[in-house]
């Protein structure tokens, strides 16, 4: 059994010799220096994060969500078809489009860091809406699914907002069942830390996505700073993969619409194309790493994707 610990994708690399990635990706247009940058290994390995997540994640080895293997990938394919064949049409309707309740948790410290103001949540759920409903191109999928603030509460202790004792003050804070989105606010080493659904029901408490505060709209980290971390992590929490999921193999993210990519992009380099399948890599989608700016949809693969999952684990 591993650890049900989850480890970042959308990581915060703040060392300057984080450029390991930069190997495989055209050269940015300008070549300051990336202060932060989502960045993963792409490797397969098992990874066990230690107890210190932030500790283990610094190293680059992390990635923002529980590892997962190319058996494991398979069997969850398996679980999720077997599911959703004993589900009715209705129940799978009713699914479809849902509402999601999103509770959001202000894990700020004594001194007040990191008290995001009500404005700054507000156009978080904005930017949720938005983005899962396809509104920043043409080429977008509208999911279906709407956010809806159920509840703020703010917290003021160190220890929380620098995310230690996460699974204690998840199982303490967390709100609603398997259909709502719990966001906690914290500061740490990544942009964001998400569970998957298929996790759920072994480990309800610690159901939800972390999220570092400055990444919500108005914050303070160059390039990320449009509140779109809590779209990349919300669509972990649906099921879906990073685009660059399993590297170069026609099956990478289980989704037919988004071509296989070797690595996480980093910036936003047009014309990527990492892989020899089919398809330039797809750096505009919310599913890969490239800066906030530079996302703009979700596919209609992913959106069934993510509307499968949601009626086989969460509605
Ligand atoms: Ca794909
Ligand atoms: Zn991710």
């Amino acid at each position: 059994m591993r650890s049900p610990r989850h480890v970042t994708l959308r990581l915060l690399a703040l060392a300057a010799a984080s450029v390991t990635a930069a190997a495989f990706l055209p050269a940015p247009s300008a070549s300051a220096a990336i202060p932060v940058e989502r960045r993963a290994s792409v490797e397969q390995e098992c990874f066990e994060p230690g107890p210190d997540l932030a500790t283990s994640a610094r190293g680059g080895q992390a990635t923002d969500h529980r590892d997962i293997t190319r058996a494991e990938q398979r069997a969850i394919e398996r679980r999720t078809d077997r599911i959703l064949s004993r589900t009715s049409a209705r129940q799978r309707r009713a699914a479809v489009a849902a509402p999601v309740p999103v509770y959001v948790h202000v894990m700020a410290a004594k001194n007040g860091a990191g008290d995001v103001t009500d404005a700054q949540i507000t156009q978080q759920i904005a930017v949720l809406n938005t983005d899962f409903a396809g509104q920043e191109s043409t080429a977008a999928a509208n999911t279906g699914f709407t956010f809806t603030l159920a509840g703020t509460d703010r917290f003021y202790n160190d220890t929380w907002h620098r995310d230690g004792s996460s699974t204690t003050y998840r199982k303490r804070t967390r709100q609603g069942g398997a259909n709502a989105l719990n966001i906690w606010l914290v500061d740490f080493n990544y942009l964001g830390i998400a569970t998957f659904p298929w996790d759920y029901a072994k480990n309800p408490g610690i159901d939800g996505i972390r999220v570092q505060y400055s990444s919500l709209p108005g914050g303070s980290i160059a390039n990320y700073d449009l509140g779109k971390t809590a779209t990349h992590e919300a669509g972990h929490w649906f099921g879906l993969y990073h685009t660059f999921q399993g590297g170069c193999v026609a099956t990478n993210d289980e989704v037919g619409d988004t071509p296989a990519q070797s690595s996480a992009t980093s910036g936003c380099p047009e014309g990527r194309d990492s892989c020899t399948l089919p398809g330039l890599d797809p750096i505009h989608n919310y599913m890969d790493y490239s800066y906030d700016a530079c996302y703009d949809q979700f596919t209609p693969g992913q959106s069934t994707r993510a509307n499968q999952m949601f009626a086989a684990y969460r509605a």
